[in-house]
């Protein structure tokens, strides 16, 4: 009898047998095969149709590295299963009976399956009863998610398929290097500009994306809510807005315009940099096209008025007519492989799973029924992120920590602060299958599987629901996180409550999220491998009647608000909230390369990849290296009010003049990043702080 996915069912046996699976890095979540540890991309999957970017290509390398963990460390030393489960049960009972359940916390990640994220999130309410619980993803998604639940009533990243760019006639980028962060989709915008559409981008920095662009808005980091009103008070006084669609599909179009009104174009380009001519020339090219769309990244979202700056970019999608029209829209460009489903099913302080507020009673009563414990049980919500590593081992906050998927030591702002914060932990946790920073931290390291060799699902940008499969074998010591929870619960007394099996894992969260706003309940392992993927939301049907077909774009006839229509909110810019001044006179920003990923706890361990990207370091303009008596190759210092890194000159002239670039993949730059939190969505100000830099004495380079 067929019981896993290891041992598959029979529709599922169709596909060639445990191969197709999908990368473990970004959000594109590219098809490719993994056959006896090679690596072929799959020509099925829209998002990436045959191609992979280096990240891909070299994914297999990490399986079988000497790097990769297989056995449990306790305190540093090789420890058995048993002896690791059993101290970190004991430990976690300790710290209970002291501190009570909110003594415990847990922090996931964005690169979980949605089995996972899922069973981690049951697992922080049901067994430990904790409201401890927060993850990645508000380094990431939070302001966008927030921006798009208020104005649509539902966060789904692109609201329409990827190939809907294919025929656009105009792209908007603000703050997103696709052509780094996910090469594939590169192509999407080759294919509209061959086609004759046009493509806008807004960056500090002439990009590898912003050179393919037919518009380059070279923003001052920080300024881009002052931009898109002022894109917006362009389109009004133009005649770019379209009334009848105001009319008919939104609300609070008045107030947005009167706030608008003192945001005229040569006050906006004082604050902003950017000329008055290319923001009219831009709102020219997103007026006339008759298919368009504004996308957000990170450059635009990750500021402490994140949630505010893509509302104002909704506003102006909005004006135009885009969003619910076919092929046309605002979307979010998600970040992490399961930057979508890790955002849906309940590892976020306050959300139950298919995007429920913990804090709505009819959720709770929901969720409480299929988990089989009394609504009054389940804990409410808890801190944010970043404001829960910064209470960690702090009278009242937690003393024990369970780390799944995450590399806080390195990616979490203010991050020698946070440091500080881990160490004062009684208990430290960490699953993971490569030694990370955090991971060389803690009290207990789990060794666990790897995406090739475990199945899942993940939900890529699109919103489109995808398989992974097993492909690979794991090594010998191992165990899935899965096995790993369930591991705990059982020397906690409730093992029976977490299967270890996804395909049971899945049904389960069907049921949870069943009648929500992310509804998966139509959604089965053997549709998704029929069909390359099914979009949420899609409900399940009636015994006997059609099967939903899953929703590709979601807006086309109403947004998901009461009334049906797109709430247009009124914000107002300001500046950063570190801005620079006489001690600290340069703005540092930062982001990524595409050899790394992330903490780079995965790529800095793959040989292609830091053969292609070494080191850290810290790019600026030959004007302001002038200034500095910087010569390509040296070594500098970037110092700030929290801490310095140091890294090596890249001059070049891609980059605003008053501004310093550093990619985070390496320890560094998040001692020096801000941890100012937007209000709404609590995402921390990574992209624009106050540093000084300065060449290091004795450490020329050669220029
Ligand atoms: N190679 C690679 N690809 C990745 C990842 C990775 O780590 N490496 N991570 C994945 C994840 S989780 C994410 S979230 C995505 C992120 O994908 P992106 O959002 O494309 O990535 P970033 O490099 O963080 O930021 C994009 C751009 O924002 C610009 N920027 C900086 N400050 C500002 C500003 O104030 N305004 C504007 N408009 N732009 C600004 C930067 O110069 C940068 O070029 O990438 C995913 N793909
Ligand atoms: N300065 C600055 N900082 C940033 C950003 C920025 O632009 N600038 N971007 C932010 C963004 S958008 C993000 S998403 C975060 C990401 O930063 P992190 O949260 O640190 O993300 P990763 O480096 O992907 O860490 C994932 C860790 O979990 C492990 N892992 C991967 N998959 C699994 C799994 O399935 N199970 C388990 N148990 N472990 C797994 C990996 O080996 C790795 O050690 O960084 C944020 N930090
Ligand atoms: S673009 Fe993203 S999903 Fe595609 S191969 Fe590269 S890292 Fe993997
Ligand atoms: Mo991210």
């Amino acid at each position: 009898m067929p019981t896993s996915l290891s041992d598959p069912a029979p529709v599922i046996a169709q596909v060639p047998a445990g191969s197709a699976t999908h990368c473990p890095y970004c959000a594109l979540q590219c098809g490719m095969y993994v056959t006896d540890g090679q690596i072929t991309p799959r020509e099925d999957i829209p998002a990436n149709a045959g191609g992979l970017c280096q990240k891909g290509w070299t994914a297999a390398e990490l399986l079988s590295s000497p790097e990769r963990l297989t056995t449990p460390l306790l305190h540093g030393r090789p420890a058995g299963w048993d002896e690791a489960l059993g101290f970190v049960a004991d430990r976690i009972g300790a710290v209970r009976a002291e501190h009570g359940p909110d003594g415990v916390a847990v922090f996931g990640g964005g690169g979980l399956t949605n089995e996972k994220a899922y069973q981690l999130g049951k697992f922080a309410r049901v067994a430990l009863r904790t409201s401890q619980i927060d993850y990645n993803g508000r380094f990431c998604m939070s302001s966008a998610a927030a921006a798009a639940n208020r104005a649509f009533g539902m966060d789904r990243g692109l609201p329409f398929p990827i190939t809907d760019i294919d025929r656009a006639d105009a792209v908007l980028l603000a703050g997103v290097n696709v052509a780094e962060t996910m090469p594939p989709f590169v192509r999407h915008l080759s294919e509209m500009r061959a086609g004759g559409g046009r493509l806008i981008v807004v960056d500090p920095r002439l990009t590898q994306t912003a050179r393919r662009a037919d518009l380059h808005l070279q923003v001052t980091p920080g300024t881009d809510l002052a931009l898109a009103l002022g894109l917006l008070h362009i389109a009004v006084a133009d005649g770019h807005a379209d009334l009848g669609y105001l009319e008919s599909r939104t609300t609070g179009f008045e107030a947005v315009r009167t706030s608008v009104s003192a945001w005229w174009p040569e006050r906006v380009e004082r604050v902003t940099g950017v000329p008055v001519a290319l923001m009219r020339e831009a709102v020219r090219i997103l007026g006339e096209a008759s298919r368009a769309m504004v996308l957000t990244g990170r450059g635009a979202e990750q500021h402490a008025k994140g949630t505010d700056t893509v509302t104002a970019f909704v506003n102006l999608a909005l004006a135009l007519g885009l969003p619910g029209r076919e092929g046309s829209g605002y979307g979010c460009v998600t970040g992490q492989g399961n930057g979508q489903g890790g955002r849906e099913h309940g590892q976020k302080a306050d959300q139950l799973p298919g995007y429920r507020k913990i804090d709505d009673p009819a959720a709770r009563e929901h969720v409480a029924a299929v988990w089989g414990v009394d609504p009054a049980d389940l804990p409410g919500p808890g801190r944010s992120a970043y404001e829960l590593l910064d209470s960690l081992g702090t009278p009242g906050g937690p003393k024990a920590l369970l780390l799944f998927g995450s590399n806080p030591l390195v990616s979490a702002p203010r991050a020698g602060h946070v440091a500080e914060r881990l160490a004062g932990l009684d208990l430290l946790v960490v699953s993971d299958f490569v030694l990370s920073e955090t991971a060389a931290m803690a009290d207990v390291v789990l060794p666990t599987t790897q995406w090739a060799e475990e199945a899942g699902t993940m939900t890529n940008l699109e919103g489109r629901v995808l398989l992974r499969r097993r492909a690979a074998e794991p090594p010998e010591g191992v165990r899935t996180d899965l096995e790993i929870l369930r591991g705990l619960a059982d020397r906690m007394g409730c093992g029976e409550r977490f299967p270890t099996d996804p395909r049971t894992v899945f049904d389960e969260l069907r049921a949870a999220s069943a009648g929500g706003v992310a509804d998966y309940s139509g959604i089965t392992y053997e549709r998704i491998a029929a069909e390359t993927g099914v979009f949420w939301p899609c409900p399940a049907t009636g015994a006997g009647e059609e099967p939903h077909p899953g929703t590709p774009r979601p807006f086309l006839d109403r947004f998901p608000t009461p009334d049906g229509r797109a709430r247009m909110i009124a914000v107002e810019h300001r500046p950063p909230a570190e801005d620079v001044d006489e001690e600290f006179p340069v703005y540092l920003t930062s982001g990524r390369v595409l050899a790394h990923y992330q903490s780079g706890a995965q790529t800095r361990r793959i040989r292609p990849l830091t053969q292609a990207a070494p080191e850290l370091f810290v790019e600026l303009h030959p004007e302001l290296a002038e200034r500095l008596g910087v010569a390509p190759g040296d070594m500098v210092r970037v110092r700030g009010r929290r801490g310095a890194a140091e890294g090596v000159a890249r001059v070049n002239d891609a980059i605003r003049p008053d501004t310093v670039f550093m990619p985070f993949h390496w320890e560094g730059v998040n001692r020096l990043t801000n941890p100012a939190l937007d209000p709404v969505s609590r995402m921390p100000e990574f992209k624009v702080c106050a540093v000084a830099v300065e060449r290091l004495a004795g450490e020329e380079g050669v220029a």
